[in-house]
């Protein structure tokens, strides 16, 4: 048998040294559980980054992808495949939108959606040819390719990577009066995230994407929300900005769409932006293939009839409430929403994530202080109480 170290040593030879994973190699998982190879157990606080809301190796999910493995897996959308459609008219429904464009990742939906947002500029609200802006957020995650990284505030996102896209403008955060300010005639879009996942789980003042919401249809712009985090029940609603009742132009969903099992990505919005796109405007090989679509259609079914997002929201402000009550002089605060939260600590997270590791329980650092916790919506009350004590003893020291 391989150890860890085995695994780890054969990755550091092979992989591009673009991560620095925590020393642990999983080899199988189940619901809110992970063995490594050396067989130990963990509690998964991580799920991939809220991919896995629908909890590891969903048996619903997995039996549609055999199902449809064994069917018909890829078409490319020069032909039509009889998943897709289904898949389209299951999540236009959920969301409330007339239409869906699928992709893959995260990153390539974003970039979808700054194309249709520019493509509206100029086609629908008369924008000059190449002058489109799109304001952002400092502070924002939308992924990685060179067009996003374009308006990235963090250095390390960009050195090396110049030159960049033009055509955004950064703006402070939970700061509506700064939009406004930012705002011109070739203003086309608001790209912002309705809490900042990776910028250290930041929750915006009560209100604030109400405002921005406004100031958008005041100035004729698009509000567009990246909710490949927040979205599908996170945060103990399907979507964040259900909580300030906002229904964004443009809806941007990834990760959990897939249920952890295969990369799905999508934007919705209504048939009078997306009618901007025509046929050859852009596309994808692999976006809304029939493998996609059958696993996003379990991914859904599973999020709606296990009822996660009520029960994120019940978990999460019971969970919430356990961790204020720890005591320890590096915690500076608990903040979150439903199953997505974080504990900002006054030194660097990374050895606590270390140290949990060593208790059995997965966490990711994010924003060098912010240990985040964000486990599978299904976790139990008894799982969570599992990790209580651990987490305190490594957090209260
Ligand atoms: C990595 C972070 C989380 C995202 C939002 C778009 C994307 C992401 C709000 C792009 C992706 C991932 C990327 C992943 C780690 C993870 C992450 F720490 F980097 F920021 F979740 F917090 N919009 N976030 O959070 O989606 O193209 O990756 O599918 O290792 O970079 P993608």
């Amino acid at each position: 048998m391989k150890s860890n170290l085995d695994y780890i040593k054969l990755s550091e030879r092979f992989s591009a040294r673009n991560y620095l994973p925590l020393p642990v190699v999983l080899t199988r998982a189940k619901g809110c559980w992970v063995w490594d190879v050396e067989g130990n157990r963990y509690l998964d606080m991580l799920s991939s980054y809220s991919a896995l809301n629908q909890g590891h190796c969903h048996p619903v999910i997995l039996k549609a992808l055999k199902k449809q493995a064994a069917r018909l897996t890829l078409t490319s959308r020069a032909f039509h495949n009889d998943q897709m459609a289904l898949f389209l008219q299951k999540l236009c429904r959920l969301a409330k939108y007339e239409k869906v464009l699928p992709m893959n990742s995260g990153a390539e939906a974003v970039e979808t959606a700054i194309k249709v947002a520019r493509k509206w500029g100029y086609y629908r609200k008369k924008v000059k040819k190449n002058q489109a802006k799109i304001i952002v957020c400092k502070n924002n995650f939308h992924g990685r390719t060179t067009t996003i990284i374009s308006f990235s505030s963090e250095s390390q996102y960009r050195d090396g990577f110049g030159p960049f896209t033009p055509g955004f403008k950064l703006i402070s955060y939970n700061d509506p009066d700064a939009l406004k300010r930012a705002i011109d005639e070739k203003t086309v879009a608001f790209l912002v995230e309705p809490i900042q996942g990776e910028g250290g789980v930041v929750i915006p003042d009560k209100g604030y994407l109400k405002e921005c919401y406004k100031i958008c249809k005041k100035n004729n712009i698009l509000f567009i929300a990246d909710e490949i985090q927040t979205g599908l029940g996170r945060t103990g609603r399907l979507f964040a900005c259900d909580y300030e009742a906002v229904k964004p132009d443009i809806l941007i969903l990834g990760k959990a769409l897939g249920g952890g099992f295969y990369p799905v990505s999508a934007v919705l919005c209504d048939d009078e932006i997306m009618d901007v796109l025509n046929p050859g405007d852009h596309g994808s090989t692999f976006g809304g293939n029939p493998l996609a679509s059958a696993v996003a259609i379990a991914s859904l079914d599973v999020i709606i009839k296990e009822r996660l997002v009520q029960h994120a929201e019940k978990m999460g402000n019971w969970f919430m409430k356990e961790l204020k009550k720890i005591k320890g002089k590096y915690i500076k605060e608990v903040r979150g929403r439903g199953l997505l939260i974080g504990v900002e600590m006054k030194r660097p997270a990374r050895t606590y994530c270390e140290k949990l590791m060593d208790s059995g329980i997965l966490a990711k650092e994010t924003h060098k202080f912010v240990v985040r916790f964000a486990p599978p919506l299904i976790i139990k009350k008894s799982e969570l109480n599992w990790a209580l004590p651990r987490i305190e003893d490594i957090l209260a020291r």
